[in-house]
């Protein structure tokens, strides 16, 4: 799904003619991914930026993202699972950052829609209306940066560059996991913006944990084990809350993969982890998460170092299923 430059600049002008029908016609609901992570939030409310028709809504907000709305008073309309009242005269739906109409934790009404993605996981159907922007950048904030400063450099204030670049550094793992093409769309965004880099990404560092999260963290991390799946190593660990942290402290001891579960609600989530060594042996946690999905059921998908599964299986199933998928991947040298 690798995309030549003139293929990417095509793909942009069908989306600039598609949007522009679109908020002609009638108001456009630019929708989040149900986890509500700084890189769907920041492509919504910045696209949305750009056009009065054009509205940011979503179930849920993440930490960083729920501190970037409101430090600048972004519009961004909480939406909840049940919600059906979409306008009447609701033209288009744009989707951000997500894989699946189960990603969104939505019902979405029958109208068209444009989906920009970044997966390497794609569960969406299209319909004759509908069209599709998947590439290959390390966060969809890249790719609604494009646009703008292709088609609406007007909507580039200093408050939107913040939003696209916070998506862009906490999709990458402050960089850890960038390439060239984030690179320079991150400096773009700066030079463009003007901004303090410094001051902005200690703003976007400051994590407020409390004592109740930081308990659950530290039981999290006292609970980890040691696991074989086939030639992998895997860490293995339960927790209540904040897995993404967990999973991220864990993999910093250096094994092939680590695996998080999580059960609230009837629902067990699984959230994993797997440094490039491993991606580069042959391990796709987004594809694993998407076999195990069609194996026990639930949602799974994302990226080769990065992914998640949700269902409503017992925690241990869940778990092994996962195990299981990895075993029987294959090590490459
Ligand atoms: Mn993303």
């Amino acid at each position: 799904m690798s995309l030549s430059d003139e293929g990417r600049v095509e793909d942009l002008n069908t989306f600039h003619a598609w949007l522009m029908r679109a908020v002609d016609l009638g108001p456009v609901a630019v929708i989040t991914g149900k986890n509500g992570d700084m890189d769907t939030v920041g492509s919504a409310v910045a696209l949305a930026s750009s056009h009065p028709h054009l509205m940011a809504c979503g179930l849920h907000l993440g930490r960083v993202a729920k501190r970037m709305v409101e430090h600048h008073h972004a519009p961004f309309r909480k939406l909840n699972p049940n919600h059906r009242a979409w306008p009447a005269d609701l033209a288009g739906l744009i989707v951000v950052d997500a894989s699946a109409e189960s990603q969104t934790g939505l019902s979405l009404p029958d109208v068209p829609k444009c989906i920009l993605d970044h997966h390497a996981t794609n569960e969406w159907d299209l319909g004759e209306n509908d069209i599709s922007l998947r590439w290959e950048v390390k966060a969809t904030t890249e790719l609604v940066a494009e646009y703008l400063f292709k088609y609406s450099k007007a909507t580039l204030t200093p408050q939107v560059c913040e939003f696209l670049l916070a998506g862009l550094i906490t999709d990458t793992g402050r960089f850890r996991h960038a390439n060239h093409g984030s690179f320079s769309t991150a400096g773009n965004l700066i030079r463009h913006s003007n901004m303090d880099y410094q001051t902005f990404i200690q703003f976007i560092e400051e994590e407020t944990i409390s004592p109740s999260e930081r308990g659950a963290i530290l039981r999290g991390m006292n609970r980890a084990e040691l696991t074989e799946a086939g030639p992998w190593s895997l860490v293995r660990t339960r927790c209540g809350t904040l897995e993404g942290k967990v999973a991220s402290l864990l993999s910093s001891i250096g094994a092939d993969a680590v695996v998080v579960t999580r059960q609230r609600d009837g629902l067990t989530r699984l959230t994993v982890r797997a440094p490039r060594s491993s991606v580069n042996h042959g391990l796709h946690l987004g594809k694993i998460m998407a076999e195990v999905a069609s194996n026990i059921g639930g949602d799974g998908g994302g990226h080769d170092g990065a992914a998640g599964w949700t269902g409503a299986v017992e925690p241990v199933a869940a778990e092994s299923a996962f195990i299981d998928a990895v075993a029987r991947t294959k090590r490459k040298e």
